[in-house]
Parts: structure tokens; C-alpha cells; sequence
């Protein structure tokens, strides 16, 4: 077993559109990370077992309506509600898999035209990811890929918006907060095999740098 007592977990973030492979390449770098003696964990956002979360599925049903700025701040505090127990892990040694984060939180949002600025402010003082994986993925592939379920942004042209507000963020504000320091793009049009080889080239080392004691930090540093 690769845990110690000073030694901390990974908070490794996927991000991506819908149907971009976050959940298949979830999956199959836990059992990577289980398989080399790590304590790991697979979480997402948004996490719809809480209260807050159950608001959140109902809205994305299409059960509910809610302003877009009420949405947004239930997206960030879902997460708020999670953060002690994201660091008690991190900090007793056990890497952090999560499927969406902030990321998604501003790039959503903005992509209804919502101010990037404003949508970043309740994420501050969240945990920082240690690696981001953006798993890059033209809407229109992603879209042959099994046809969208009916949740509410799951259409190819609000996908469109969500990619563009991607790229914003990746090249412009993203920078000034050391995303590109964690973000890593991965080409998620290949074969998932081929997917997965790409994420383990990153993550092995990102692991093994938070286990030598890199410190945890928060957004958006
Ligand atoms: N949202 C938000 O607005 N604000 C926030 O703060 C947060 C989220 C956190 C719910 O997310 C919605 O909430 C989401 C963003 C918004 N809306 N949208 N769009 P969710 O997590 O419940 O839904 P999702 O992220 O869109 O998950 P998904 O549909 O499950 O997609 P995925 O996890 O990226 O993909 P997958 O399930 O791994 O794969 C999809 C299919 O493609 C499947 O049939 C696979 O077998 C296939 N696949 C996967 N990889 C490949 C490759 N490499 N080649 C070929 N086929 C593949």
C-alpha cells in the first residue's frame, strides 16, 4: 500500500462535454490507480444525492425551473457541501477522481451568456484540481456517439455554446489562474484504449508529485 501518513491524495478533475468519455476513462483510471496499491475514489458533480443535488437533477429533468443565476449558485454549493470531506480524503492519502468540477460550473453557465467573472466568484476558495483533463472532443463527434439522453443541455447546439465557452476559458482566463499548469488536453475522439493511455502518462506523475507533499491549494489561485 502506497499510503502513509504524510503522504496526500491526488485531486485529479475530467472534464469535457456530454458523451466526451468522462465516465468510461473514471472507471477505467480507478482501477489503474487501484491496481498500483493507491486508496482512490470516483466522485461527481453534479452529486445528486444530497438535498441541494436533488434540486439540481430535477432542474437538469427538466422537472423543475429555476433562474439561470439560482442554478448556477445550487451547481457551486453542491460542491461547497462536499469540500471538507474532498480535503479530510486528500489528506488521509486517497486520490480524488472527479467526474466535472468548477469547470463545468462557469463553462455552463456562461454558455447561457452569464458573465464568466460572476459565474467564477462562489467557486473561490474551493479546492484546487491537481491535474484537469479536459477531454477534447468536437460537439458534433460527440454527439454520433450513442445519441444525448433528454436532459436539459444534453442538445448539440447549446453543446456548440458549451465547447466555445470551453475554449474561452482554456485560452484566456484559465491561464492567469495556473490552469494551464494542471490542465492537461487529452484527444478524446481516439479509441478508449487509446484515451485511457494518454490519461495514465499524466496522472502517474501528478500522483506521485502530491505524494511527495505538494501542497494543497484553492480556486483560483
Ligand atoms: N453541469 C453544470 O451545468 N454545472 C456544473 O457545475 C456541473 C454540471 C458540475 C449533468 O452532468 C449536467 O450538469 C451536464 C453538465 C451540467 N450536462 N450536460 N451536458 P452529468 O455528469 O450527469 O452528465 P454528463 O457529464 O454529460 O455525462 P455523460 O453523458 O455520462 O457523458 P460522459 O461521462 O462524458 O461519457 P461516457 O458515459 O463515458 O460515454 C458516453 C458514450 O460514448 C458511451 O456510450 C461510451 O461507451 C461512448 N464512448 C466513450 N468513450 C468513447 C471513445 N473513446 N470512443 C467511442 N465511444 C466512446
Amino acid at each position: 500500500n502506497k499510503n502513509s501518513s504524510e503522504s496526500r491524495g491526488a485531486l485529479i478533475v475530467l472534464e469535457g462535454l456530454d458523451r466526451s468519455g468522462k465516465t468510461s476513462q473514471s472507471t477505467r483510471l480507478h482501477s489503474f490507480l487501484d491496481g498500483l496499491g493507491y486508496s482512490v475514489e470516483s466522485w461527481r458533480f453534479p452529486d445528486r444525492n444530497t438535498g441541494v443535488g436533488q434540486m439540481i437533477s430535477s432542474y437538469l429533468a427538466n422537472e423543475s425551473q429555476l433562474d439561470d443565476r439560482a442554478i448556477h449558485l445550487l451547481f457551486s454549493a453542491n460542491r461547497w457541501e462536499k469540500r471538507s470531506l474532498m480535503e479530510t480524503k486528500l489528506r488521509s492519502g486517497t486520490t480524488l477522481i472527479v467526474d466535472r468540477y468548477s469547470y463545468s460550473g462557469v463553462a455552463f453557465s456562461s454558455a447561457k451568456g452569464l458573465d464568466i467573472e460572476w459565474c467564477k466568484a462562489p467557486e473561490m476558495g474551493l479546492l484546487a484540481p491537481d491535474l484537469v483533463l479536459y477531454l477534447d472532443i468536437p460537439p458534433e463527434r460527440a454527439a454520433e456517439r450513442g445519441g444525448y439522453g433528454g436532459e436539459r443541455y444534453e442538445r448539440l447546439e447549446f453543446q456548440r455554446k458549451v465547447a466555445k465557452s470551453y475554449q474561452i476559458l482554456r485560452d484566456s482566463s484559465w491561464k492567469s489562474h495556473l490552469f494551464l499548469a494542471v490542465q492537461q488536453t487529452i484527444d478524446a475522439c481516439c479509441p478508449v484504449e487509446d484515451v485511457e493511455k494518454q490519461i495514465r502518462e499524466v496522472v502517474s506523475d501528478c500522483v506521485v508529485t502530491c505524494q511527495k507533499g505538494k501542497s494543497i491549494s484553492q480556486l483560483w489561485l
